[in-house]
């Protein structure tokens, strides 16, 4: 049954939505920018800088977008599955929005006015305004207060529902939440005891090893929190689109556990290469890094199931017939596949990354940036485009008319093509030595190395083509955005309304103690105190000299 949600929340959804669409055009104008400067063909004026311009793209594409995004997803998705918020989560929302708000606006000016390229990164010895710290510290506890607007919203659930599972949605929700706490600590430890004190020149230098450490130790897990929320439209929206059912609601809610215990202990797989750790504890978070591909796997082995379930009861028979049963002319469907299709290569080349020796061949090359634009570049971000082509609709109550449709084909088979001639080419200028983090280097005109970037799709050019496919293709995305918005008719009947996709869980059969959460927190901590406490406390009680800080821009 097709369900509204109340207009407070849907005005809370839709809000926080906009916002992630205003950083998803700011962010992807920067992203053209740079493909071009890296190409050479673009200069800048004196004002505006590569750092810059890339500092704006990651922070506003890879955190901005995202996380509003997300809650824009949570909101409707909590309302939906366990009932309108009350007053108290609903003022709770907003709050949380409005601090995130005043955060992002800091950063992003800061960002703009050039005291801030120092990358989403922010690694030190780079040193921006203490400012900028500030907004970065208040975006994250205005996550914090959204997100426990949707934990309180699920309490308040759970007391009137005893003894009852939680709704998958809330389930996912919450696990999402927990992860996302846990992991910010880190990076609010580091922002507001090390980066805040040391910009503001209340102390002269800062421990390098420790901030990035903590730094990584959000990190890694951040990923996850991004996507994750595209998990949840794999295996509820997606079922339902098909025709299908969720494959196994027990083992979908163990893979988000899965996710709580084993992303966070891992960070130093971003660090192999850096001294002052040793080499055990990199080769223990290598081998923990290794258990979080699992829930991953267990993921596509359920989807797939659930494909083919739902192809060959329409009928699908022999070994294949079931894939061409699948709605491919549904665009809130075969986006999200082409997502999906991304992330083998995606996830195949993060299993490259997390192997120790195989690192020291692509850390900071073009090959990682290729690899996070098809994981959170595309799996995630095309999966929140086809979350998109419903969820703008629902909340206004318009049609999504065949024009629309056919609109967003075409943006989505756009990002396609830009993203795999991006991609590709990032990933084999990675392996022949092409860096990352760096405007350009020709590497002193060295005739070998520029032959070897002179390839077809060895190519700062082929790369320069895909990113602006790619940014033909945001745009498309905007103007469709803002059409649902505010243009497309509204909805007359009932039979006209755009749905919310949400498929059933059998709950039966679902072990109780996968949510008691206090179990999960508990062992996620031990692991985490395994895997950092010795290293964290080497690196404060045997440190170097700090550094003083360095505007290199
Ligand atoms: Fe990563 C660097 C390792 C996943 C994002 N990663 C990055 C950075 C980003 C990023 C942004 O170990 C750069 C950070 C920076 O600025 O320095 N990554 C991994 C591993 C995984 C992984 C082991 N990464 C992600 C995801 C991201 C993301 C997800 C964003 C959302 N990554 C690394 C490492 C580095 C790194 C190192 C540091 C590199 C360095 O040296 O700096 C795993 O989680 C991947 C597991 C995934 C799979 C794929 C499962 C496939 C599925 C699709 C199923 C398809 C279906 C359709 C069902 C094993 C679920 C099929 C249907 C048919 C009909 C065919
Ligand atoms: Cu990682």
């Amino acid at each position: 049954m097709n369900t509204v949600i109340p207009k407070q929340d849907r005005v809370l959804a839709l809000t926080n939505i906009t916002v992630a669409y205003i950083a998803f055009l700011i962010g992807t104008f920067c992203g053209l920018l740079q493909v071009f400067i890296r190409n050479n063909a673009l200069q800048l004026p004196a004002w505006l800088d590569y750092y810059q311009i890339l500092t704006a793209h990651g922070v506003l594409l890879a955190l901005i977008f995202t996380t509003y995004f997300i809650f824009g997803f949570f909101i409707t998705g909590m309302s939906k599955s366990l009932g309108g918020f009350g007053p108290k989560v609903r003022a709770f929302s907003w709050i949380g929005f409005t601090v995130m708000t005043i955060g992002t606006v800091m950063a992003t000016v800061l960002i703009i006015s050039g005291d801030a390229s120092v990358l989403y990164t922010f690694y030190a010895p780079l040193k921006a305004s203490g400012w900028y710290y500030v907004g970065l510290a208040l975006f994250v506890v205005g996550t914090w207060i959204n997100s426990f607007a949707l934990v309180g919203h699920y309490i308040v659930w759970k007391k009137q529902n005893k003894n009852k599972m939680s709704p998958l949605f809330a389930y996912m929700t919450v696990a999402t939440i927990i992860l996302w706490i846990i992991c910010c600590l880190g990076v609010v430890a580091a922002v507001l005891f090390q980066f805040i004190p040391w910009a503001f020149g209340w102390t002269d230098t800062i421990n390098v090893e420790l901030s990035r450490a903590l730094f990584w130790y959000f990190g890694h897990p951040l990923v996850y929190f991004w996507l994750l929320p595209a998990y949840m439209a794999w295996y509820l929206i997606i079922p339902k689109i098909i025709g299908g059912k969720v494959f196994s609601d027990a083992l979908a809610r163990l893979t988000f556990i899965l996710f709580i215990l084993f992303s966070i202990p891992v960070g130093f797989h971003h660090q192999l290469t850096e001294p002052g750790i040793n080499g055990f504890w990199k080769f223990l978070q290598v081998i923990l890094t290794f258990m979080v591909i699992i829930p991953s796997l267990m993921t596509a082995f359920s989807i797939f199931a659930t494909f083919e379930t739902a192809g060959r009861k329409k009928g699908g028979t022999g070994l294949f017939g079931w894939f061409f049963k699948l709605p491919w002319k549904d665009i809130r469907f075969t986006s999200v596949f082409i997502a999906m299709l991304f992330f083998i290569p995606g996830g195949a080349g993060g299993i490259i990354n997390a192997s120790f020796q195989l690192n020291e061949l692509v850390h900071n090359t073009m090959w990682i940036v290729g690899h996070f634009h098809i994981t959170v570049g595309t799996p995630v971000a095309m999966t929140f485009m086809g979350i998109t082509f419903w969820i703008i609709p629902y909340l206004t109550g318009r049609k999504f008319t065949k024009s629309m449709q056919k609109l967003a084909f075409i943006q989505i088979i756009t990002w396609t093509i830009g993203m795999l001639l991006m991609s590709t080419s990032q990933h084999i200028l990675g392996l022949l030595g092409a860096p990352r983090r760096t405007a350009y280097t020709n590497y002193g005109d060295y005739p070998v190395v520029l032959d070897w970037f002179n390839g077809v799709l060895t190519n700062h050019v082929t790369m320069a083509i895909g990113g602006t496919i790619l940014f033909f293709s945001a745009m498309l995305l905007i103007f469709i955005v803002f059409q649902s918005l505010f243009a497309l008719p509204k909805a007359q009947t009932a039979e006209e309304m755009t749905d919310f996709p949400l498929a059933e869980s059998e709950t039966e059969n679902t072990p109780k103690f996968l949510e008691r959460w206090w179990i999960w927190i508990a062992i996620s901590l031990f692991l985490i105190i395994i895997a950092y406490a010795i290293p964290l406390s080497g690196m404060i009680q045997h440190a170097p000299p700090g550094s003083p800080g360095f505007k290199t821009w």
